[in-house]
C-alpha cells in the first residue's frame, strides 16, 4: 500500500480517486459512529487452523527475514500490530511496534513510551510487576493494519470496523483473555515481562535512515502459535521515500491532525503531510482570519498526541494548493521571513529515531520543532501586499478564455 492508487483500492474506492477524495473519505468514516467487533467460534476463524502449543510453538519455525544488512537480527514483525487490553479499563489497544526473533521463545522491540500500549504497559504493568498479556497478528486485512498505525483516540478494533463499515471479526486467544482478527495470516501469543529487558536495534528505519540506537527494549516471552494453512507473513521494508509505512502514517496523522484543528474551530482549508518527508513536514492550509493563527495550529498540533512523530510545520494561506509541492515550495521560500517567520520549540519531544537529533537526544527522545509561518501579515496595507503573477490572475478573463480555447490549435497537447 505504497501508493495513494493501492490506498484508494484498499479503502474500496476508485482507483483514480484524488487525495482529497480519500482523505475526505477517511474523515468521513472515522467520524460516523463507532463500530465495534463481533466475535466468532474458532471453527469459523481461518487463524485457527493451526494451534502450536508448548514446544510447538516455536519462533525459529516462522520465517523471519534478515530485512535489511546490518539489522540487529531476524525481523519477524513489521507489518503486523500488537493486541493488548488495559488491565484496569480493559479497553482494547491495536499497535503497530516492530519486533525482532531473540530465541525460540523470545522476541524483543521498542514500545515507545508515549504509544498507547507504552504508556499501558510503563505506566500500569511495571509499577505492578505484573506480566502482560499480548498477542502478536501477522498480517491481518489492510484497513485493520492502517487502524493499528494510525494514531487516533478510536479503540482500533472498532476503528478497524468503521474504515470497513461493517465489525470485524475477532476470535478468542488459546493462551489469555484477549481476541485477535479470525482472519489473521498467523497469531503469537504470550505475555511481556515487566522487569526484563533485552537489546534490540539497529533496524532500516522509516526515516530512510537506520538511526535508533541498540538500547534495552520490551521482552515478548510466547506461548502459542496459531495459523492458517500455508501461512503467509507481511513484510514492511522500510528506506528512503516512499514506501507503505510512510504514506499509511503520513495519511492517518495528516488526517487526525485535521480532525484536531477542526474540532477546535480553526479555520482550516486542509492538511497535507508529505509522504517524502517520512512524516515529518506537514502542510496546513488556513483561512487567514487572525492574527497568531500559524502559533495556534503549530502548538496545537505539536502538543497533541501526534506531537512525537513530525517536527515541521509549514502554514499557508487558502489559495495556495497544499498537495502541489511546487506551490507549496514558492510558498514557504518567498512568504515565509527567514527570522520572523520561523517559531523554534527547543527541547521538545521526539523519538529515538530522529536522524537529526544528536546521539544523546536520541537515547533520551528529545527533539525539536519549526513553525514556518507563510501568511502575509495581517496588518500590512493591502496596497504594499505583494501580488501573485501568473495567468490565472494577471490576464483579463476573456484573453484567457480565448488562450484556453485556442490551446490545441496553437499546436500544443492538453
Ligand atoms: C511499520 C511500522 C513500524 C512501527 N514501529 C513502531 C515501534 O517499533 N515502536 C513504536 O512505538 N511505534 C512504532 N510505529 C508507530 C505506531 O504504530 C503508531 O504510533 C501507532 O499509532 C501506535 O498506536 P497507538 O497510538 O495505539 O500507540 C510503527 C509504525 C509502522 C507503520
Ligand atoms: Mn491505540
Amino acid at each position: 500500500m505504497s501508493t495513494y492508487r493501492r490506498l484508494a483500492v484498499g479503502m474500496g474506492m476508485n482507483p483514480n480517486a484524488t487525495i482529497p477524495e480519500i482523505a475526505d473519505e477517511y474523515v468521513r468514516r472515522t467520524q460516523e459512529k463507532p463500530i465495534p467487533p463481533v466475535m466468532v467460534d474458532a471453527t469459523d476463524a481461518p487463524c485457527k487452523e493451526n494451534i502450536l502449543l508448548g514446544d510447538d510453538a516455536n519462533l525459529f519455525h516462522l520465517p523471519g527475514p534478515m530485512v535489511h544488512e546490518g539489522d540487529g537480527g531476524r525481523y519477524l514483525a513489521t507489518w503486523h500490530f500488537v493486541v493488548a487490553k488495559d488491565p484496569d479499563t480493559r479497553a482494547i489497544n491495536w499497535g503497530m511496534y516492530r519486533i525482532m526473533v531473540f530465541d525460540e521463545k523470545t522476541m524483543v522491540g521498542p514500545v515507545l513510551p508515549f504509544s498507547d500500549m507504552g504508556k499501558m504497559f510503563h505506566g500500569k504493568h511495571v509499577p505492578r510487576n505484573e506480566p502482560m498479556p499480548f498477542a502478536v497478528v501477522l498480517a491481518a486485512d489492510p484497513l485493520s493494519s492502517i487502524a493499528s498505525c494510525a494514531p487516533s483516540q478510536i479503540p482500533e478494533d472498532q476503528l478497524a470496523g468503521m474504515l470497513h463499515g461493517e465489525p470485524v471479526e475477532l476470535v478468542k486467544c488459546e493462551t489469555c483473555d484477549l481476541e485477535v482478527p479470525a482472519h489473521a495470516e498467523i497469531i503469537i501469543e504470550g505475555e511481556i515481562h515487566p522487569s526484563v529487558s533485552i537489546l534490540e536495534a539497529p533496524f532500516g528505519e522509516y526515516t530512510g535512515y537506520r538511526t535508533s540506537p541498540r538500547d534495552p527494549r520490551t521482552v515478548y516471552r510466547i506461548k502459542a502459535i496459531t495459523h492458517r494453512n500455508n501461512p503467509m507473513i507481511m513484510v514492511s521494508n522500510p528506506g528512503i521515500p516512499t514506501d507503505e509505512n510512510q504514506l499509511l502514517r503520513s495519511f492517518s496523522l495528516g488526517l487526525e491532525m485535521r480532525k484536531l484543528l477542526e474540532s477546535q474551530g480553526i479555520p482550516i482549508t486542509g492538511v497535507y503531510m508529505m509522504p517524502e518527508s517520512t512524516h515529518h513536514m506537514v502542510v496546513v492550509g488556513v483561512k487567514h482570519a487572525y492574527s497568531g493563527i500559524a502559533s495556534q495550529i503549530a502548538n496545537l498540533a505539536f502538543g497533541s498526541k501526534l506531537g512525537p512523530w513530525f517536527h515541521m510545520i509549514v502554514v499557508v494561506d487558502d489559495k495556495t494548493d497544499i498537495y502541489n509541492k511546487d506551490e507549496v515550495i514558492h510558498a514557504l521560500s518567498t512568504k515565509c521571513h527567514p527570522i520572523r517567520g520561523i517559531r523554534k520549540y527547543e527541547n521538545d519531544i521526539g523519538t529515538p529515531l530522529n536522524p537529526y537529533a544528536s546521539p544523546e537526544e536520541r537515547k533520551m527522545g528529545v527533539g525539536a520543532k519549526v513553525l514556518f509561518d507563510c501568511l502575509f501579515p495581517l496588518d500590512w496595507p493591502t496596497s504594499d501586499l505583494p501580488l501573485k503573477v501568473a495567468f490565472s490572475t494577471n490576464y483579463p478573463k476573456d484573453i484567457q478564455e480565448k488562450v484556453l480555447s485556442n490551446w490545441e490549435n496553437y499546436g500544443y497537447k492538453n
